[in-house]
């Protein structure tokens, strides 16, 4: 009886000494971060996403667990942005391309060859304007972690090689959410088409579009070799891909469990870019070996693509503000000297 008693107070202390703790408490159970991307669990993006869920499970001891989910099945890149604000969603990655219906000054980095290589790239997102293009998300209800590398755009299509621009003229070409990407290939002669990635296979395999732009390694990971013949190099402009947090979400937790979440994302980014370029650098070959026929725009024809390109450059500048565009052209200049 005394034991009983004595086990009861001590159960009872124990309680009441948890109360003023209840936080606490709570956190013995762990955080479930929904993670979504739109790519196959099977490609750069979602490598990635597995190596920053081990880091946060590690660096947070297990208190905090990513629960990774691909292929779209939370949605397309739109439908997950507004998860991630109304709160229904704790995390994804997806391209900058497609937020730009809500933050847009995003679409700078929609300006067609903007970056010569993945260096100058590097070193403008990383620097202090791709920072600063990263917070005006957070007045969206969105929490910028870290860019990732989507890639250097090429060209693929079901109807024609493409050698010169004009064999561009009619070919339903895919594009992005994105009124950069619809007027820059309407410029280049192609019938533009937005859809979501979630739905470019099918519309490919259905010929409801003839052809899509992504980088090699997407080409590759989503499989559009199946149902695409043609790749033309075009590398017209390099997409970056951005890992984002539920502001909401963001606010409930810790400092120390935000450092978690930076933490693992800068961990993320550094492998993600040197995964997708050591796949990027095999990827043609691959895709030669899987049937597409490949062919780089000529020089000649590259010239007259950026020219007729440079048509979108104004309405980006007006779009994001002049003092945004300079800041950004200035970057790539220092970049570019080093
Ligand atoms: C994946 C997309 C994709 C992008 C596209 O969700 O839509 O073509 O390149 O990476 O964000």
């Amino acid at each position: 009886m005394i034991t009983f008693r004595r086990t009861l107070l001590a159960a009872l202390s124990a309680a009441a000494f948890a109360i003023p703790f209840q936080a606490a408490a709570q956190d013995i159970k762990p955080r479930i971060i929904r993670f979504g991307y739109g790519l196959n669990e099977v490609s750069n993006q979602g490598r990635a996403t597995k190596l920053f869920a081990q880091e946060v499970e590690k660096a947070s001891g297990g208190k905090m667990k990513v629960r990774a989910i691909g292929a779209a099945a939370l949605g397309s890149d739109v439908q997950m942005q507004q998860a991630l604000i109304g709160g229904a969603q704790e995390m994804m990655v997806g391209s900058t391309a497609t937020l730009v219906g809500i933050t847009k000054e995003m679409a700078i980095w929609d300006t067609p060859f903007l970056f010569n290589n993945a260096k100058e790239a590097d070193a403008v997102l990383d620097g202090p304007v791709g920072q600063k293009v990263m917070d005006k998300l957070q007045e969206k209800g969105l929490v910028g972690l870290v860019y990732w590398e989507n890639g250097f755009r090429n060209l693929t299509n079901s109807k024609r090689p493409v050698a010169k621009l004009e064999d561009m003229n009619g070919i339903k070409l895919r594009v992005m959410q994105n009124n950069v990407f619809l007027e820059s290939f309407k410029t280049l002669g192609a019938n533009a088409v937005p859809l979501p990635f979630s739905e470019l296979f099918t519309a490919l395999e259905t010929h409801t579009v003839d052809g899509q732009e992504n980088p090699y390694n997407t080409i590759v990971s989503s499989k559009f070799y199946e149902v695409q013949k043609y790749l033309t190099v075009t590398n017209h402009v390099y997409s970056p891909w951005i890992v984002l947090v539920s502001k909401k979400y963001w606010d409930t937790l810790s400092p120390a469990e935000q450092k978690v979440l930076r933490d693992a994302a800068k961990k993320s980014r550094d492998f993600e870019r040197q995964d997708t370029r050591e796949e990027a650098n095999k990827a043609l070959a691959d895709l030669k070996a899987k049937g597409m026929q490949i062919n780089e725009l000529p020089a000649a024809e590259v010239g007259r693509m950026r020219e007729k390109l440079a048509a979108v450059n104004a309405g980006i500048a007006a779009e994001v503000g002049e003092g945004l565009w300079q800041e950004v052209q200035g970057a790539v200049a220092q970049a570019r000297g080093q």
